[in-house]
């Protein structure tokens, strides 16, 4: 069912994929054997003491594939994954890899509220689920969402406190009986390489999230190509800090493109820079990603000197705008080098080079990571713009689908009739194929008809020395419509006034109407599950309390 309701890739481009050898036509699950046999005792993963060999962790998967296919999960099947980053996350998606169920990545910070509407949407099989995570009782919460699902859907428990009626998922994982006849069973029974790997979900702040289908060939190929451009290879040791169910941490390269390259993870469940940079010393971390609100706290937290980072080669960042002054602060800071990332679960990713040089790893968001994909700036009547100007971002290519699953109204929205994925960010293209992201289409902030970039004055006011992390919103406001004004954390010890940030700014040559007319000095900014700024909760901080706030 899943599979039909997905929007295919026209035939004549498939083929060219295909040809170009973009798509291998092997499902994600068969991979796991290709490592196990290369890398047999290898380590490849970790979490705390917990290690699992790429002979492990073949074992394992077989194991759980074939204890999903005994519960009852079929092939096109949905599940819903909502685990903190933990080594039993790795085998659970391995394991629907392996048996073509189609893992839904929720974040662990998802509620009643997302997981009922997922979960009826794709009509979940399973729920599988931490038993307590942060205090919050995960497998009261999964049953309850279960029971109010148009389907019986299984508990499925990682942790020891398992009830009755769920399903306790360390007992399933442990390898039983003849691994060769199960391994050739499941192999007789892999899913298609064209066939719905996963459902990833679009960070959108506004509504449910949408569901983004990944087939097994486009996935593997954004995997690769995203591992490529990041020097990934068998001495890859990768730290996993960000939602490993999100694009960014799962497969840009993430924890996929290290095992893809025979390197390690390592996992953690949060990015407290402590517990980061224990990891890094400990385990000889040679990469990891962030969010620039990440990258913010551990540059902070480096100052301290107190862990060794010589082993770290690489930072990731990307997700939102990370001003260039920023950027340059980042390789410095802590001992590597900044490889900025502009991407979406709807596909395109956007790398700087392992070894870009400053200017462009500092000022711009990356290159493609695929010759296929097509990027396309166009004006706010669909024109294309001229070459280095700011427009829209569409796009298209081998990883990035033609439609959201199931939504053909938000599809008429999200995709130009000849497939077009409309991305909403406002970038110009350098005249050497580099993106700089300009703000997002939907974040113009129109004052008195002058549309202002929230992004634009964001990156501004980064800059300062006094400001920590910074967020622009439109204040509604009855004689210019919207006003711009800035959210704002300060540096411990430091003071900002809104004349400040209009002189600074003034000085910089910005014209006069962009200027924030009003500023918050905030404790901390809301962010989104995964460390973006959450605009919305901005947003609706200023409509609910305009007094209170001022
Ligand atoms: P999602 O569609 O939820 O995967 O989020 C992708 C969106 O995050 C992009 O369309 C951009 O708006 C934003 N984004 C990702 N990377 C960057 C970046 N390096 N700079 C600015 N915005 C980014
Ligand atoms: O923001 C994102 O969604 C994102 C950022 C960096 C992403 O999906 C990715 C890399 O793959």
């Amino acid at each position: 069912m899943i599979n039909d309701t997905m929007v295919p890739w026209p035939a004549d481009l498939a083929e060219v994929y295909r040809a170009a050898g973009c798509w291998r036509g092997r499902p994600l699950g068969s991979y796991v054997w290709d490592w196990a046999e290369r890398w047999g005792e290898r380590t490849a993963v970790v979490d705390g003491d917990h290690r699992l060999s790429y002979l492990d962790l073949a074992l394992s998967v077989d194991a759980l594939a074939e204890r999903f296919a005994l519960l009852g999960l079929r092939p096109g099947d949905s599940v819903l994954v909502q685990l903190p980053n933990r080594w039993e996350f790795v085998v659970v998606t391995l394991a629907c890899f392996r048996l073509g169920v189609v893992p839904v990545m929720m974040l662990p910070p998802h509620r009643e509220h997302e997981l009922t509407s997922i979960g009826a949407h794709v009509r979940a099989k399973a729920l599988i689920v931490p038993d307590v995570w942060r205090g919050y009782d995960h497998q009261a919460l999964a049953h309850r969402v279960a029971a109010s699902l148009p389907e019986p859907a299984q508990v499925l428990v990682a942790g020891s406190q398992v009830r009755s009626g769920s399903v306790g998922l360390r007992a399933l994982l442990t390898p039983r009986g003849d691994g060769g006849a199960r391994r050739r069973w499941l192999d007789e029974r892999a899913p298609a390489a064209s066939d719905v790997a996963l459902f990833l979900l679009s960070g959108g702040t506004t509504g449910i999230p949408k569901l983004i289908n990944r087939t097994h060939d486009d996935y593997e190929y954004n995997i690769r190509s995203c591992a490529r451009a990041c020097a990934f290879g068998p001495d890859t040791v990768y730290l996993a800090v960000l939602p490993a169910g999100h694009n960014f941490t799962l497969g840009s390269p993430g924890i996929l493109g290290a095992l893809h390259s025979g390197g390690r993870v390592v996992l953690l469940p949060s990015p407290h820079p402590e517990t980061a940079f224990k990891a890094i010393e400990t385990e000889r971390v040679t990469a990891t990603s962030a969010v620039p609100a990440v990258a913010l706290t551990w540059m902070a937290a480096a100052e301290a000197g107190r862990y060794d980072l010589s082993s770290l080669r690489h930072i990731h960042v990307g997700g939102s705008v990370l001003a260039p002054e920023i950027a340059a602060r980042v390789g410095p800071a802590l001992g590597c080098r900044l490889q900025q990332v502009y991407g979406m679960a709807e596909g395109l990713i956007c790398y700087t080079g392992a070894d870009a040089p400053a200017e462009v790893a500092h000022a711009t968001q990356g290159r493609p990571v695929s010759p296929y994909d097509q990027l396309l700036v166009v004006d706010r009547d669909g024109r294309p713009v001229a070459p280095g100007e700011i427009g829209e971002l569409l796009t298209r290519g081998p990883y990035t689908p033609r439609g959201y699953y199931d939504a053909a109204d938000q599809n008429a929205i999200s995709f130009t009739p000849d497939g077009w994925y409309r991305t909403g960010d406002l970038v110009r293209v350098t005249a050497d194929g580099h993106v700089v992201v300009c703000g997002r289409v939907k974040e113009l902030i129109n004052r008195g008809g002058e549309k202002i970039s929230a992004g634009e004055i964001e990156t501004l006011v980064q800059e300062l020395p006094q400001v920590a992390e910074v967020a622009a919103v439109p204040v509604p406001d009855p004689a210019v419509g919207e006003r711009v004004c800035v959210f704002v954390r300060l540096n411990p010890g430091h003071r900002l006034t809104l004349e400040e940030i209009a002189s600074a700014l003034t000085a910089r040559g910005l014209a006069a109407f962009k200027i924030p007319e009003r500023l918050e000095v905030v404790d901390e900014l809301p962010h989104t599950p995964v460390g973006k700024p959450d605009k919305k909760a901005l947003r609706r901080l200023l409509v609910a309390a305009p007094a209170e706030v001022a």
